[in-house]
């Protein structure tokens, strides 16, 4: 199946996934958010062929997602909304239990949904022209893909509380200040340097860096005492693998790993 409102390009096991709808600065419509759904379980799904990580971006100059399709809410009743909810909540879930690291490189106007699907990304990169928001009480609703409770856990309740009852727009030097964003790039620079991070990591122990992205989020929501034992768990079950055998050896005798994934 082909996509229409997405294209899914893979570089190397570099798969970068692109929102294409610009003239409605990517808003998410019920189809786009389906279809990044499709595409995440493609390139992920199949550990034989499985990417190696994902960038997520926006087609065009102005956005990277500017939300929710508004047009299509306009039509819809609780249920259909409470199913648009669980869609969204779906993408967003998936993409934090890939094994691989995501990328969101935010190339413009991040609103409501496409702040929260920047936000279930592992790394937010973004430009200089990008801007944050949630705007949702403009239109009478909250947000509806994990907002209230992503943005919290990134910029703490109170700010949280701030940007979400005011619907206020931040920049992304604002963003970065915050910890939404980590490094905020001139906008042709963007997409290089979020392949080169990706590379990087691409160029690391899969299975540990796998194991490092699934104890820091299961982690992140335990008691330190639990949140360290998942870690001690995860760090012994990794001297089992063939790559700690050869990223050890490599080390002794000063050459680079060949990392197998095994
Ligand atoms: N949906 C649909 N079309 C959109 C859109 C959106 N979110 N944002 C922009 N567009 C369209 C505009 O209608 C316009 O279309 P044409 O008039 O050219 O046909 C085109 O994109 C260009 O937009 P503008 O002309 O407005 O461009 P500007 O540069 O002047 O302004 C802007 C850019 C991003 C500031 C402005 O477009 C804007 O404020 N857009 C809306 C941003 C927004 O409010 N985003 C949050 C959407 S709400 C839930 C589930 C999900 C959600 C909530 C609840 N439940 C089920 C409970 C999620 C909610 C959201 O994300």
């Amino acid at each position: 199946m082909g996509y229409e409102n997405i294209h899914v390009e893979d570089s190397e096991g570099i798969v970068t996934v692109t929102i294409d709808r610009p003239k409605s600065l990517n808003a998410l419509s019920t189809a786009t958010i389906a279809e990044l759904s499709l595409a995440v379980a493609r390139a992920f799904g199949d550990p034989a062929a499985a990417g190696k990580a994902l960038i997520l971006t926006g087609a065009g100059e102005k956005a990277f997602a500017a939300g929710a399709d508004i047009f299509e809410m306009t039509r819809m009743s609780p249920p259909q909304a409470l199913a648009f909810s669980e869609l969204g909540h779906r993408l967003c879930d998936a993409l934090e239990a890939l094994p691989v690291p995501t990328i969101a490189a935010v190339n413009g106007f991040a609103l409501g949904g496409g702040c929260e699907l920047a936000m279930a990304c592992d790394l937010v990169y973004a430009s200089e022209n990008a801007q944050f928001g949630q705007p949702e009480v403009n239109l009478g609703v909250i947000p509806g893909f994990g907002g209230t409770s992503r943005l919290a856990r990134r910029v703490g309740p109170q700010r949280a509380r701030e940007l979400i009852f005011t619907g206020d727009r931040i920049d992304a030097k604002t963003a970065q200040r915050l910890g939404l964003v980590l490094a905020v790039f001139p906008p042709g620079e963007l997409l290089p340097n979020c392949r080169a991070v990706a590379k990087k990591i691409a160029g690391k122990g899969p299975l540990a860096v796998s194991q490092a992205k699934k104890v820091i989020a299961a982690g992140s929501d335990l008691p330190l005492p639990a949140a360290n034992a998942l870690e001690r768990q995860a760090f012994a079950a990794l001297f089992g693998s063939v790559d700690r055998t050869e990223g050890m050896a490599a080390f002794l005798e000063k050459r680079p790993a060949r990392f197998t994934g095994c």
